[in-house]
């Protein structure tokens, strides 16, 4: 047997799970036939993740098939954010090595992911808001203004990228909602349907993926709905039709294809939080200092290049998100 070594930077967040979870899934994953899934793991490149000559219709870096917002892009750049101080990620290593784990635990999910419906999309905003509505996502993405903006990303698991995200700034949304008195967070959710997303059968998994902010957190300005990538709509493993970035905070807060808009005044418990809360708490704002229980922060390894990068505080954008956490006392668990 060929024993595979992961990288550090490389650990996907299934591998921090409490060991009982961790040995479950591993038989049921042997079961499933995910047996060789560490192979994929160990080239330690994204780019080997590309399936050359794959028979799908679509190929990362295509436009997506049989999507309807494809005449929407390209958006113009909001000039504010059109420069992340480092190099952008090629397109096609950013939508070939992805986290999806409604669509498997691994990074190539971009294949068995084509598999998600897109239409009808319906997107409920509901809770404490004066404004509850239940709209199509074609409508509500027709609806809003849409801009381009070039982001960096951080994983929590230490691999980076820079893209460039369109879609339209959350505040908006939730001022359309509006807040109602009382209220003090955005609680945000994922479909749901195991037939469609095979790994929604993983029962160990607290579906659906769940995600939350606080009100101001939404309403800063960074905190964006994608709808769209490399000037075209969301291909279907970045969690089309809409999904949050956050590039503040790690990775996992970024929440894909969400159907659900919830405000409320109770602190929202998110997946990774369930699953694991002593390693992923509510926050997760980036900060090289707080290492994860089981690995260091202190760096950042880059998709494309390999390059290993010094992480920064915010990942970066402190200037504009520091003070959302002035008076905030979580200790440690705000970077986790
Ligand atoms: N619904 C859902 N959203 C999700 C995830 C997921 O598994 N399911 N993974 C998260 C993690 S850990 C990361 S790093 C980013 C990856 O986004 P990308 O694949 O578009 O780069 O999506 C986040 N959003
Ligand atoms: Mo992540």
């Amino acid at each position: 047997m060929r024993i595979i070594r992961r990288r550090s930077w490389n650990l996907p967040e299934r591998d921090v799970t409490p060991e009982a979870v961790w040995r479950d899934r591993r038989s049921v994953l042997k079961a499933m036939g995910f047996g060789a899934m560490g192979a994929a793991m160990g080239g330690g490149v994204a780019g080997a993740l590309l399936a050359p000559g794959h028979a799908h219709a679509y190929q990362p870096g295509d436009a997506p098939t049989d999507n309807p917002w494809t005449g929407l892009y390209p958006v113009d750049r909001n000039p504010a954010y059109a420069d992340a101080g480092r190099p952008l990620t090629p397109e096609k290593i950013a939508s070939s090595y992805n986290n999806f784990y409604e669509f498997g635990t691994h990074k190539r999910i971009w294949p068995d992911a084509q598999k998600l419906t897109l239409q009808p999309w319906t997107v409920t905003i509901d809770g404490m808001v004066d404004n509850p509505q239940t709209l199509d996502a074609d409508a509500l993405i027709r609806k809003m203004a849409l801009e381009e903006r070039i982001y960096r990303f951080r994983c929590v698991e230490a691999w980076a990228m820079v893209v460039p995200w369109s879609g339209f700034p959350l505040s908006a949304l939730v001022k359309m909602a509006g807040p109602k008195a009382g209220a003090k967070y955005l609680r945000m959710e994922t479909f749901e349907d195991s037939g469609m997303a095979h790994g929604q059968r993983s029962i160990w998994l607290p579906w659906p993926y769940v995600e939350g902010l606080t009100l101001d957190e939404a309403a800063n300005d960074l905190a964006f709905i994608a709808t769209g990538i490399y000037g075209k709509p969301l291909p279907r493993q970045h969690g089309a039709p809409l999904r949050l970035v956050t590039p503040w905070k790690y990775g996992f807060k970024s929440i894909k294809s969400i159907v659900r808009f919830t405000v409320t005044d109770e602190r929202p418990t998110s997946f990774w939080e369930q699953l694991e809360s002593r390693e992923y708490g509510f926050w997760a704002n980036v900060n090289p200092e707080v290492a994860h229980p089981r690995w260091s922060q202190a760096t950042e390894k880059m998709i494309d290049t390999g390059e290993d990068v010094p992480t920064l505080k915010w990942n970066g954008y402190g200037e504009q998100v520091a003070s959302l956490y002035t008076g905030v006392n979580d200790g440690d668990r705000l970077f986790r």
